[in-house]
């Protein structure tokens, strides 16, 4: 069922037995990604599948296209199964490339839009990428390319495709051209069983893990969310948080409005000014937000502007949401709140439309699908009653059974018998409701933004100013929790070590913006002593 060269490559199957059972029972459907597109657009062919500014693709339109840059991909050399890294801000053009990649079987791995060629460099190495497309606003791209450029030039890199889009050049110039010289390709109808894609997950050590997704999990999961989102063809959803990550895709995301013919609104800023003008505009239903965001719009001044009476549902997830910044949705923004916990590596949980009030203020609700196993166990590994916390662990069908790659780690994230270790804490109600409470893992959560303290960590002890440093979480009343080095300087180093200095040192390394220290902190000795914390720069030096 799974693709030997895919295993062969790294990636994990589901075992055969647990394999048997979700497809017995339905699970998976025998449709890639292009093939969902393909009969959409049939079905729904002058339907607005996608808008942004005064850009417009239908479901046609935008097969079409793809069709197209496809096409021209191919020409370039990508073929099926090739990895290739994508980078977008929330543009039309996104979903050409997307759907371009689909079109010839090529795989994208998706990143963040602010990750920096540190990034960009790590992930296509580890996912043995053979090309890199980036997709700017108009006017960034020579900035961009440049930067990409420095990091690109290391020895072991061999990515020999590289392309930096505007908007502009996509749509206006790629297509015109394409359309008169590029032959047009058959689309590529591979297994639904493939990977369809790697996502990044936010990591609890070091560099971000690769998730593998196939065609078949992924879409079933999409299939789940719009079924609980209750999404159907006239729906209008609203995109803000980054296209590119997992809660935007899938959950129910633009997938899920795909899957049922509705339309796509995107907006390239986060502001409450510019949502509220589109929500106001469009007539947009739906729109999923991390808390931060929430708090934001409800707190601006700009709410009492706008009429945005016709906001129904609006989800929340990615990080812990209180339940007084819960109630706000519906006292404020006047629309229903459903809760989403999800994960890249799988397992999606949310609260149902129709819970009641105590249910959806409280709970994190529960999983998509009725396949989806989760166990609380306790530092034994001995699974808890209801009500008790403990660690959350889960299996299910769309739930990876290993990251793409990385047999070490395996070890320590799954269970013998294949539960992925989630590295969150909590607890199932009465009910069955999941109640996300904290976290076990080494990870930072900025505005749903996840940071890993040891990459960063890593990064700063390169300061020579630096002996030892610990990146720690701090609450925020904004982001929820921001990020703060704390840093012991070398005995022989009088002079101040500024934000200022740390964060231009990091930014000469090209990361990503969002994993800057918000704040330092010079220390004698760590404040926060946390379980196996040593100073690994002593220990690097008594290995020498
Ligand atoms: C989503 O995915 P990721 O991979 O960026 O982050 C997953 C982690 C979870 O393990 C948990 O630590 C945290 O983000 N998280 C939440 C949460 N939703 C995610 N913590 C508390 N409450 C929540 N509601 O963040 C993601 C993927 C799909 C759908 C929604 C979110």
């Amino acid at each position: 069922m799974f693709s030997d060269r895919d295993i062969k490559n790294g990636f994990v199957p589901f075992p055969a037995e647990r394999a048997e059972i979700y497809q017995q029972f339905g699970c998976w459907e025998n449709e890639t990604h292009i093939q969902l597109l393909e009969r959409i657009s049939q079905q729904f062919g002058k339907q607005l599948a996608v808008s942004q500014a005064d850009k417009t693709l239908s479901y046609q339109a935008l097969y079409h296209y793809a069709a197209k840059y496809g096409s021209y991909l191919h020409k370039q050399g990508i073929q099926a199964e090739d990895f290739v890294v994508i980078q977008s801000p929330n543009v039309i053009e996104f979903f050409i490339v997307l759907f371009g990649l689909y079109y010839i079987g090529a795989r994208p791995v998706f990143c963040l839009n602010g990750h920096g060629a540190y990034e960009i460099e790590n992930i296509a190495i580890n996912s043995r990428a053979v090309g890199y497309i980036k997709i700017n606003m108009a006017g960034q791209a020579a900035k961009d390319a440049m930067d990409i450029a420095l990091g690109f030039s290391k020895p072991n890199f061999k990515l020999w495709f590289r392309e930096t889009l505007t908007s502009e050049t996509i749509l206006a110039q790629s297509f015109i051209h394409l359309s008169e010289d590029t032959p047009h390709l058959e689309q590529f109808n591979g297994s639904a069983y493939a990977v369809a894609f790697l996502q990044l997950s936010g990591g609890t050590t070091g560099l971000p893990k690769l998730i593998a997704r196939t065609h078949a999990d992924y879409l079933y999961s999409v299939q789940q969310s719009v079924a609980v989102a209750k999404l159907n063809s006239n729906s209008k959803q609203l995109i803000v948080l980054p296209v590119m990550h997992n809660f935007t895709m899938s959950s129910p995301g633009f997938l899920g409005a795909f899957f049922v013919g509705a339309s796509v609104y995107l907006s390239t800023d986060s502001s409450p000014a510019t949502c509220f003008a589109l929500i106001e505009k469009q007539g947009i239903e739906q729109v999923s937000l991390v808390p931060s965001l929430v708090n934001l719009w409800i707190n601006s001044p700009q709410l009492s502007r706008f009429n945005l009476n016709s906001l129904a549902v609006i989800q929340v997830g990615g990080a812990k949401l209180l339940p007084e910044l819960a109630e706000s949705i519906n006292n404020k923004l006047r629309a229903k709140l459903q809760q989403v916990y999800g994960m890249a590596e799988g397992l999606v949980n949310f609260t149902q439309l129709d819970d009641n009030q105590q249910t959806i203020l409280y709970t994190q609700g529960k999983p998509l699908s009725r396949y989806d196993e989760i166990k609380i166990v306790d530092d034994m590994g001995e699974t808890l009653a209801n009500e008790s916390i403990g660690y959350i662990l889960t299996r299910g069908p769309y739930t990876i059974n290993g990251y793409y790659n990385s047999p070490e780690i395996n070890q320590h994230s799954f269970t013998s018998d294949g539960f992925y270790i989630t590295g969150d804490i909590g607890y199932l109600d009465k009910h069955q409701n999941i109640v996300v409470t904290g976290r076990e893992k080494e990870q930072i959560n900025r505005a749903g933004e996840k940071i890993t303290p040891s990459e960063i960590e890593n990064l700063i002890l390169g300061h020579p100013a630096v002996r030892d440093v610990s990146v720690v979480a701090v609450k925020d009343p904004l982001l929820g929790e921001r990020s703060k080095a704390q840093i012991i300087l070398q005995q022989d180093h009088t002079s101040h070590l500024s934000l200022r200095d740390i964060r231009v040192f990091l930014m000469k390394k090209n990361i990503a913006d969002y994993k800057l220290p918000d704040e330092i902190e010079l220390v004698e000795k760590f404040q926060y002593t946390q379980v196996g914390k040593v100073n690994r720069r002593q220990l690097s030096c008594a290995a020498k």
